[in-house]
């Protein structure tokens, strides 16, 4: 079963306005990380190690779409989309070391620039 791996999330920008980003994602509009209720909390050049496994994908479904989308928490106001990226597996190259291969997602809404480390892994 293909899953993917998340590594490491990097902020090189935050987003605008005060105080520090709270930072979660959402993958396939249904799993939260981390869990509901928490966020990350993160400044420009922190980088916060994640180590967990999300999406599980059944064999001889390559045409299953992913999405992983950031999102920074605020109080007051609504929560700041910081982008949704999206691909299905047959959208990269199965002859280019496909199951160890580091991929990078980038995410620049509301100002900001974070950086997503993840691969592909078969568990
Ligand atoms: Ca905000
Ligand atoms: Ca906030």
């Amino acid at each position: 079963m293909l899953f993917m791996h998340f590594m490491q999330l990097t902020c090189l920008e935050r987003t605008d306005g005060p105080g520090g980003d709270d930072i979660f994602m959402i993958i396939n509009d249904m799993t939260r990380h981390p869990a509901p209720g928490l966020t990350w909390s993160f400044s420009a050049g922190k980088t916060v190690t994640l180590e967990f496994f999300d999406t599980g994908m059944p064999p001889g479904t390559p045409q299953t779409r992913f999405t992983i989308e950031l999102w920074e928490q605020d109080n007051v106001d609504s929560d700041d989309h910081l982008g949704t990226v999206s691909f299905t597996v047959d959208d990269f190259d199965w002859f280019d070391d496909f199951w160890n291969k580091i991929r990078e997602a980038k995410f620049t809404g509301d100002g900001a620039d974070y950086r997503l480390i993840y691969k592909f892994v078969d568990l």
